[in-house]
């Protein structure tokens, strides 16, 4: 407040208010402005780099404008905002969106034409933000999305790496990672150099006394590092809401300490210490539901909560509000564990520096908390060692051991006859070392809990959380079915089927209401539309083609059927199982003679998604992958019938590119491990159809677009455990199909068949703990379902488009509302684009 414009003086300030471009001209001026001046390039020196860099600060400019004041009204508001802590956030590109939701994207295109540039070449020229793995970061990017087209008032808060997630090269068939430095032009954050916040570590914990006899806690000493706030606009789509997502980098603090260091001479170790404390914020750890206890890892997260907390409760005491007040102005959402320590860290302010009672503080705690998990996985589950804890956080570890404490306290209370349920529920598991279970932290301290999907929110409360059930009550437990932006995913990723669409429904408002989508039905049958409809998915195919052709040197036909997998490579996600089924594929093309081949549906399989850098099996399956499309694509015999192709560098922009051009893809999971899965929403949204196994929100698009139109296979969740007891400790029979794909590999068909012994090892002696064998007579089963499914070009067209007019439910905008109603209890702030100057 103190900072504003005094009264008399405004009405210059807004006389001078820039104003937004709206034509063709007026764009053309602003880029070439930029690009001059901001930029310092020139006539002489502007090549499509260049040109973008122009186009994204020309629109920027207007993101800004929007967003200054949206952060300005939800001040003056003063009402409940959500903060989404996320440790990664997968944006991908900016422009194109920032285009689509602001508006203007024909004007600039029309004027980029004018300066000689083509706009999707200028798209293109952008970096992807990549801040994630896969579908955790994707999810939050889509739900920033969501919250600003909503008009919610949120913010994001995350790290601010240096390096995203790596960089992907196939050399002779094997990754290889490269870093992926993204910061060298990135003209979407804002540097806030005088928005810091200095964070805590290591040291100890002094313990007295006060005057009226109350015990009084102070972490002392240890080291301090600055963090440092970028923000991010976050535009909605048709509305001038612009949120902020806030990215923390970290940097020495600038205290005496180093000064001293400095002016005795140590210059080298002072940079030292600079560098030391930049690697906090250096880079994203490239795992995907896996979890390695490092010591920088627990850093990160601290840094980042500590400094988010800090952020949130100083906006909040600027209210001048009561700290009971606190859940009704703040919903904190952690999405997955990986902030937990937030937990802690709020219950440490109130009561050790803000001075309330523990109660009272825990109350405030629980209140403003959600927690989503994202997996059931074991070796997901977040455990950090008390050792290391009490090392490096010896307040926090004194507050989760009280936290603990008067919970078990409350469970004995309640099931005093049940002496086994104190252990299993404990926050400390009591280990060689003992380790501090975060799942456990998060739902303790948490008011809701949810899973992604229906059934995964049915298994975290049967397994992993089943005590915790009967210590809360059932209704601590709740679902949220993922989604997806249909802005991206639909408009931006397939720009012809959303004009075809908003052709027949008259205009594109189901771009905001995806259920609107229902009214495709009609058109089911109508003859020029289907043509048109195929026609989309054709150029799209094509599209993919060109890049495949253009990237690998490998043609490929568009007519033939489009089998898609792409995500992170994982053996619960079974990429074994597509390749050994392709395998098997290439054996029966190569069995049969000219005739039976002409009965074959010919087929691209088109793989893609990195591997954690540490994780061999993954990278095993990569391998094999490569070596088979080696030999298939090289292979006579095999023609058009079979191709072989896996993607460099999965990402998303490159599913923009992906996505609208699959016929099938494959969403094939072991049942029970894949908690949601996002991109089977995406392939089906742009009229792909998919083969599946009834896990995740596999299920839920089964009952939206009805199982005719699905391809679902294997064994059931509840048959999971059996099977794999069954695998130790019964007769165990690999299956005949399966075993001649095996043979295949043995005799080296795919090169040396060493390399894949412990993948094939891993199945036919250690239990085939992912039911590959199981699974895949059902799976060559159902492909062969599918060849002839396909010939059938009629039938296949109904079920692509009654599976698009049947997404509508899978809109992350849903899945907004549904947290906005029913864990964070928000409403949102409606701002009107470009109304008077008056302020609020
Ligand atoms: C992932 C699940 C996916 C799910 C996304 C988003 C983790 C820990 N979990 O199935 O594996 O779609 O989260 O909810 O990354």
């Amino acid at each position: 407040v103190e900072a504003s414009i005094p009264e008399p003086q405004r009405a210059a300030w807004r006389k001078f208010m820039p104003k937004p471009f709206t034509t063709t001209e007026e764009f053309e001026r602003e880029a070439v402005r930029h690009i001059e001046t901001s930029l310092a390039r020139s006539l002489y020196n502007c090549d499509e780099s260049a040109a973008y860099a122009g186009t994204a600060l020309a629109f920027r400019d207007r993101l800004v404008l929007d967003w200054n004041k949206t952060q300005q009204t939800q001040t003056f508001a003063d009402q409940k905002r959500v903060y989404y802590l996320s440790l990664e956030f997968l944006m991908g590109r900016a422009l194109d969106n920032a285009m689509l939701n602001v508006g203007q994207k024909d004007v600039a295109t029309k004027g980029l034409g004018e300066l000689g540039f083509r706009m999707e070449d200028i798209i293109s020229q952008e970096h992807d933000a990549a801040l994630g793995n896969g579908g955790l970061g994707r999810l939050a990017a889509c739900f920033l999305d969501s919250l600003a087209s909503l008009n919610y008032p949120a913010w994001g808060y995350g790290l601010r790496y240096r390096y995203g997630i790596f960089k992907q090269e196939i050399i002779d068939g094997y990754q290889v990672e490269v870093p992926d430095y993204w910061l060298d032009f990135n003209p979407w954050e804002f540097a806030r150099h005088d928005i810091t916040v200095d964070i805590q570590f290591y040291g100890h914990v002094n313990r007295w006394q006060d005057d009226e006899g109350k015990l009084q806690y102070a972490w002392e000493g240890g080291e301090i590092v600055q963090a440092v706030a970028f923000d991010v606009p976050v535009p909605g789509y048709e509305t001038p809401t612009c949120n902020n997502l806030r990215l923390w980098g970290s940097k020495a603090a600038s205290g005496e300490f180093d000064f001293q260091k400095f002016n005795s001479g140590e210059y080298e170790s002072s940079v030292a210490d600079q560098q030391r404390a930049e690697t906090i914020s250096a880079v994203l750890y490239p795992n995907d539901n896996l979890e390695r206890g490092k010591e920088l890892r627990l850093k990160q997260q601290y840094f980042w909560c500590a400094a988010s907390l800090y952020d949130i409760v100083r906006r909040f005491k600027k209210t001048k509000r009561a700290w009971k007040d606190f859940p009704n102005m703040v919903a904190i959402q952690l999405n997955d564990t990986h902030p937990t320590l937030a937990i802690p860290e709020l219950q440490r302010i109130l009561i050790d520096v803000e001075g309330l009672e523990w109660d009272e503080a825990w109350n405030i705690v629980q209140q403003t908390f959600g927690y989503t998990n994202h997996t059931v996985l074991p070796e997901a589950l977040e455990k950090w060692s008390v050792p290391l804890m009490q090392h490096l956080l010896p307040r926090h570890l004194q507050i989760i051991y009280d936290i603990n404490l008067y919970f078990l306290q409350q469970v004995e209370r309640k099931f005093p006859k049940d002496r086994d349920m104190l252990g299993r529920v404990s926050i400390i598991e009591e280990s060689n070392p003992k380790m501090v279970r975060m799942a456990y932290l998060a739902l303790i301290g948490s008011h809701k809990v949810n899973g992604v999907a229906e059934l995964h929110s049915d298994l975290i409360k049967t397994t992993i959380f089943k005590d915790f059930v009967k210590i809360f009550g059932p209704d601590k437990f709740t679902n949220v079915t993922n989604g997806i932006t249909p802005r991206r995913w639909l408009h931006q990723a397939n720009p012809r089927l959303s004009e075809l669409i908003a052709s027949k429904l008259g205009g594109h408002d189901f771009l905001k209401d995806l259920t609107l989508l229902h009214k495709l039905e009609a058109f089911v049958d109508d003859k020029e539309f289907r043509k048109e409809f195929r026609a989309i998915k054709y150029s799209n195919k094509v599209r993919l083609a060109k890049y495949i052709q253009e990237t690998m040197g490998i043609k490929v036909n568009p007519s033939a059927l489009f089998d898609v997998q792409v995500k992170r490579i994982h053996e619960y996600k079974r990429q074994q199982l597509n390749i050994f089924g392709v395998i098997h594929r290439y054996l029966e093309i190569k069995k049969a003679d000219a005739e039976e081949r002409k009965k074959f549906t010919p087929r691209v399989f088109i793989f893609g998604g990195k591997a954690a850098p540490g994780y061999w099996m993954a990278k095993t399956v990569i391998h094999l992958i490569n070596k088979v499309g080696a030999v298939v694509n090289n292979d006579k015999d095999v023609g058009d019938l079979l191709k072989v192709i896996f993607l460099e560098d999965y990402n998303v922009s490159k599913a923009e590119i992906i996505c609208p051009a699959s016929d099938i893809s494959e969403h094939i999971s072991t049942a029970g491990t894949e908690a949601s899965g996002t991109s089977n929403m995406k392939f089906c949204l742009n009229g792909g159809l998919i083969i599946g196994t009834c896990d995740g929100a596999n299920i839920e698009i089964t009952r939206e677009i009805g199982e005719d139109n699905i391809f679902l296979f294997g064994n059931l969740a509840e048959d999971v455990e059996e099977l794999r007891h069954s695998h130790l400790y019964g007769r165990y029979e690999l299956d005949p199909q399966l075993a001649t794909v095996f043979d295949a590999i043995h005799s080296g068909m795919f090169g040396d068949s060493s390399s894949f012994e412990a993948l094939l090892n891993g199945i036919v002696e250690h239990g085939d703990y992912y039911l590959v064998s199981d699974d895949f007579a059902s799976y060559i089963d159902t492909q062969k379902l599918i060849d002839q499914s396909f010939k059938d070009e009629e039938k296949w067209t109904t079920k692509t488009i009654l599976t698009v007019a049947r997404m509508g439910f899978f809109s992350s905008d849903r899945c907004i509302e549904e947290y906005a109603d029913t864990i964070w209890n928000i409403e949102p702030i409606a701002l009107k684009r470009f109304e008077s100057e008056k302020g609020p």
